[in-house]
């Protein structure tokens, strides 16, 4: 399988089109990808209120389409993306921002292994197409909260 390297996923993130997009946000609606009925992003692993010892992994499960690398355009598929104690859910119609609470898995992973500091944290996936942009309807999990235990 070809891969691409997270930087390619970062540097998309920022491209300068993007940019002008925010500056006349009534003018500019960038085309959504349509989900396949049912289609179904979940967590494998952990699950919801699970205690964890950090770091932990986090298995990404897909029902109803493919995984496919950032950057490639393929029928039905897209590429994960884990938000981390993210409070306030990222526009839908505009590519997620790639910060240190919102992971690309770029390179079409579906695990990852993620270090996080004692307490509650939450976690959600959410999908998005070949440009970051999640997909219409969006393909995103249930919010789960995790636990991870003092060292
Ligand atoms: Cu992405």
């Amino acid at each position: 399988m070809r891969t691409i390297p997270l930087f390619a996923c970062l540097l998309l993130s920022v491209s300068p089109g993007l940019a002008g997009a925010q500056d006349e946000p009534d003018a500019v609606e960038l085309p959504r990808t349509p989900s396949p009925d049912g289609a179904m992003v979940y967590f494998i692993e952990p699950q919801d209120g699970a205690t964890v010892s950090s770091p932990f992994t986090v298995s990404f499960g897909l029902r109803g389409m493919g995984v496919a690398p950032a950057g490639i355009t393929f029928a039905d598929s897209g590429h994960h993306h884990l938000l981390v104690d993210v409070e306030e859910a990222p526009p839908e119609g505009l590519p997620l921002p790639t910060t240190d609470r919102i992971l690309h898995f770029g390179g079409g992973q579906t695990e990852t292994e993620l270090e996080l500091p004692p307490g509650e944290h939450t976690l959600q996936l959410v999908l998005g197409d070949p440009l970051h942009i999640p997909h219409d309807p969006p393909v995103r999990s249930d919010v789960i909260t995790v636990t991870v235990a003092a060292p």
